[in-house]
């Protein structure tokens, strides 16, 4: 196995976790978490995105826990896996009646997934397996359970992945209300990140810290 990239947001900076700023700049906070003491909360057009390669990495499965706050009153992309070049290999977008909405550039829409409640944490998971860039494999996971799965062709594009983008209504400028929570972030090139998993964390300038992500 190979780890691509972790976050828990237990630095409290952006920069430290390994992610930039996209539209507007979210805020770390302790409010909110699923473990730790800090998440990132993201209010409408608020992301981030973490830059894996820039020539790419043909398999990704990322892993994230989201939680919903408020439902927004427009549906809008809370994370996309965008290509080398810029295309989205898959998105998930979060609509009002909290139903997410997996698509791709790379054909159109996929499926949907059922409702997600307020006030909890789910598991989301995303496979993008472009090895074979005529026939694209995308999956998204729910809680485990897999409600969207295609294989779609990249039409001539590079589809490994580059970016993955995390936030609140991302790019879209759909959301006028809507807050969402991210934590403990992995993304794996070979398998899904188990939960738990192993994190070294920066706990301050001068202590690592271990925990459970
Ligand atoms: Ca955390």
């Amino acid at each position: 196995m190979a780890r691509l990239f972790t976050s828990d947001f237990e630095s409290n900076n952006l920069a430290t976790e390994g992610f930039v700023p996209f539209d507007s700049t979210p805020s770390i906070v302790t409010s909110i978490k699923h473990a730790g003491s800090y998440a990132l909360e993201c209010d409408p057009l608020e992301s981030v995105r973490t830059d894996l390669s820039a020539g790419g990495v043909p398999v990704t499965y990322t892993r994230f826990w989201f939680y919903v706050h408020t439902l927004p009153d427009n549906a809008g992309d809370i994370a996309r896996q965008e290509d080398v070049d810029a295309g989205t290999a898959i998105s998930l977008r979060l609509q009002p009646d909290g139903i997410l909405f997996a698509a791709s550039d790379f054909g159109g829409d996929i499926a949907t997934s059922s409702a997600l409640s307020t006030g909890q944490w789910y598991r989301i998971e995303l496979l993008v397996n472009a090895t074979t860039p005529s026939s694209v494999h995308l999956e998204a996971r729910l809680d485990g359970v897999t409600f969207a799965a295609a294989n779609r062709n990249a039409g001539g594009e590079d589809p490994s992945t580059r970016y993955l983008y995390i936030g609140g209504d991302i790019t879209g400028g759909d959301w006028a209300t809507g807050k969402v929570y991210f934590d403990d972030i992995a993304i794996n090139d070979d398998n899904f990140p188990d939960a738990p998993s192993i994190s070294l964390t920066p706990q301050t300038a001068s202590v690592q810290g271990v925990r459970i992500v």
